[in-house]
């Protein structure tokens, strides 16, 4: 193969040869580089037809079908290493872990890039950058024909959720990147085992991902190849997801944002479930009762360290089922039911610490990747909010850095990529296929002001609008200007796979398909208001048991018991939430529930400002809710 490529450059030959000389490409032993393989190990004929068809337009050197073996991840990494693309972390301190570092300018999502191609317009909506599919198909297909030239295509089968699980989905990821397939063998469930389940004719959701960057003969790669010209896409019509010119994070990782969000939540728009921006954990409390509660937050707004939260109350317990993203189906017993779609974390690195979130440190310590923190002398990590930091360390971006320096060592949007196994907090229900049966629903954002540390939705619907007036300082996680308040209803702005308002009502429609008292409660926290001198009020972490008991108590209350009403909702009534032991003033607790009518009327306006790009496809029931607030705080 190697020399009919050299001597021709004749595209067919070079397609002929990769596709029917399966012997010559034989490297090793079980390794050849052939679409073969893939014939051997599935009789999917749409998917090897799918897998042809995108090696056609991409013209790689190589495919290579993904086992999702250890042995496979270690190889993959070490060759990595010996080419210098990633370094491989001190072993007596972090065995078999490694550190990337991006391109400078590949280190978030990009959603000014991200688009939903829906055959409609409409079924795009307002909050969602839209462009034809046949357009966008146009526009895609010149970018990847011959992207992955000088490259590998590597072919990842995975399951999102539990293998063999009625809630979960496949996908099968083509791409160029090695550094993706590692960190897709963390996040999914991958490999052989995906392709054993994936029987002759079950659909699956393809994704075709190139950073964008081909190689001419002999040119020298640069260890984070990407490209200037990105788009993340993807048509929820045919369930399909194409994504061009990143390696990072959510843009690459296809099956997390893109597919167990965006296209998710299209598929349960029309099976009548539910696919959010969650957390899942587990709390029991001081008797051995246990509840599990969702929560969604934006992105870099709490959620992993909710979901690993060592509880500061005694007695009390919180396990992880999920960090990220939750899948809920309605269960025989009329109750939701939720499962983690993930296999792994891809968390904020920066505030990670033995104090914040000890639990992520302990599951962080092996067998994980980092992208974009820094390197210490020793060959460890570092990154602000850890520990003292090193005397001098290799930032970021491979500059030296030291204590006192103007930029900060990680990247705000650093990460890692770690087994959810590892976590210590695991609960042991995180890989039951049916799922856990959820209690409450939390909405939260990152708000200095106005919004009180807790509230309770007086019912669904007013719940529903909670979730809908979500707003949120934004933060590094996305490109634009950090700090910035932005609506993100329910935390899904850039995740939501369709018309926001059809997503709005929706969530109305659980109401129909269950008795009202099977349903999740809904409360809505804020662990980041501020007082005037800047300062946080509450000390956060895992002193929010405190507040994830009064919700626990809320979820078992046949009426108002520990709980007040007010104008936005139910309150926690005086001396209700536990705050023994705790150093916090009495100011500070008068400040963290303090409710300001301008403040809530500002934000009341805002949001009917927002509101009114949903035209017609706003909920009746949104309106109502507005005026219902708007009225209760009349005589306030
Ligand atoms: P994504 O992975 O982007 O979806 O983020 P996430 O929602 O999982 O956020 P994460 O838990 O990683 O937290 C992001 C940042 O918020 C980190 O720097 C944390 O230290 C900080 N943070 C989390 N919880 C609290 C809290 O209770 N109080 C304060 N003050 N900061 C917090
Ligand atoms: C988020 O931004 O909400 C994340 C990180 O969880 S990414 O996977 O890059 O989307
Ligand atoms: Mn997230």
């Amino acid at each position: 193969m190697f020399r009919i490529l050299k001597n021709s450059n004749n595209n067919s030959s070079r397609i002929i040869s990769l596709f029917n000389n399966p012997t010559n490409n034989v490297i090793g032993s079980k390794r050849f580089y052939s679409i073969e393989q893939l014939k051997q190990k599935t009789k999917n004929q749409k998917l090897i037809q799918w897998v042809e068809e995108q090696a056609k337009l991409c013209k790689p050197d190589k495919i290579y079908i993904c086992d999702g073996s250890e042995e496979e991840f270690n190889r993959l990494c070490n060759d990595m290493v010996e080419k210098g693309v990633i370094t491989k972390l001190n072993s007596s301190k972090k065995p078999n872990c490694y550190l990337a570092r991006s391109d400078p300018s590949d280190v978030a999502r990009v959603e000014s890039r991200t688009y939903i191609c829906s055959n409609k317009k409409e079924d795009a909506g307002p909050t969602n950058n839209w462009m034809d599919p046949k357009e966008m198909k146009a526009t895609l297909k010149p970018l990847f024909d011959g992207s992955m030239k000088g490259r590998t295509m590597y072919v990842m089968p995975f399951s999102m959720g539990p293998l063999g699980s009625s809630i979960s989905h496949v996908g099968v990821e083509v791409t160029d990147s090695p550094f993706v397939v590692c960190n897709m063998k963390i996040m999914t469930r991958m490999g052989d085992k995906v392709l054993e389940q994936l029987k002759e004719n079950d659909s699956f959701v393809p994704c075709l991902h190139s950073v964008g960057a081909p190689l001419k003969p002999g040119q020298k790669d640069s260890n984070w190849p990407c490209n200037s010209t990105k788009y993340i896409v993807q048509y929820p019509d045919e369930r399909a997801i194409v994504s061009y010119g990143s390696g990072y994070g959510g843009n690459a990782l296809l099956g997390k944002k893109c597919f167990s969000l965006r296209i998710a939540s299209a598929m349960a728009r029309d099976d009548g479930w539910l696919a959010e921006h969650m957390l899942i954990l587990g709390l029991t409390n001081d008797k051995g009762e246990k509840k599990y509660i969702a929560a969604a937050f934006p992105s870099a707004c709490g959620k992993t360290n909710l979901a690993m939260m060592t509880p500061t109350i005694p007695g009390w317990k919180v396990e992880t089922v999920g960090d990220d993203i939750c899948w809920m189906k309605f269960g025989k017993d009329g109750r939701l039911y939720a499962i983690n779609p993930e296999n792994g974390f891809f968390g904020v690195a920066p505030g990670t610490s033995a104090s914040s979130n000890p639990n992520a440190l302990k599951a962080i310590d092996r067998n994980t990747l980092y992208t974009n923190v820094a390197l210490t002398p020793d060959n460890d990590v570092w990154w602000e909010g850890l520990s003292n930091p090193p005397s001098k360390a290799i930032d970021w971006t491979g500059k030296e850095w030291a204590p006192g320096s103007k930029t900060p060592a990680a990247h705000p949007n650093s990460r890692f990529t770690a087994p959810l196994n590892q976590c210590p907090s695991i609960d042991p229900a995180w890989d039951d296929p049916k799922g856990v049966p959820i209690s409450a629903i939390i909405f939260g954002g990152r708000r200095s002001s106005t919004i009180p540390l807790v509230y309770q939705a007086l019912d669904w619907k007013h719940g529903t609008f909670m979730g809908a007036s979500t707003a949120s300082e934004l933060t590094a996680a996305a490109e634009g200007t950090v700090g910035k308040i932005r609506h993100d209803p329910f935390a899904m702005l850039p995740f939501c796979g369709y018309n926001m308002g059809d997503y709005f009502s929706h969530w109305l429609s659980m109401e129909n398909k269950t008795k009202p008292e099977l349903l999740p409660k809904i409360f809505y926290v804020n662990w980041f208001r501020k007082s005037p001198s800047g300062k946080f009020l509450w000390p956060g972490f895992g002193e929010n048991s405190r507040v994830l008991k009064w919700i626990f108590q809320r979820c078992n209350a046949k009426g108002m018991e520990y709980a007040d009403n007010s104008p936005i909702g139910i309150i926690p009534a005086n001396d209700s939430l536990d705050l023994n032991g705790l150093d916090i003033s009495k100011d500070n607790i008068r400040q963290l529930f303090s409710l300001n009518k301008t403040e809530w009327m500002g934000d009341l306006k805002s949001m009917r400002e927002y509101c009114k790009q949903f035209g017609n496809k706003l909920p009746k029931e949104m309106n109502q809710q507005m005026d219902n607030l708007e009225k209760r705080f009349k005589d306030f």
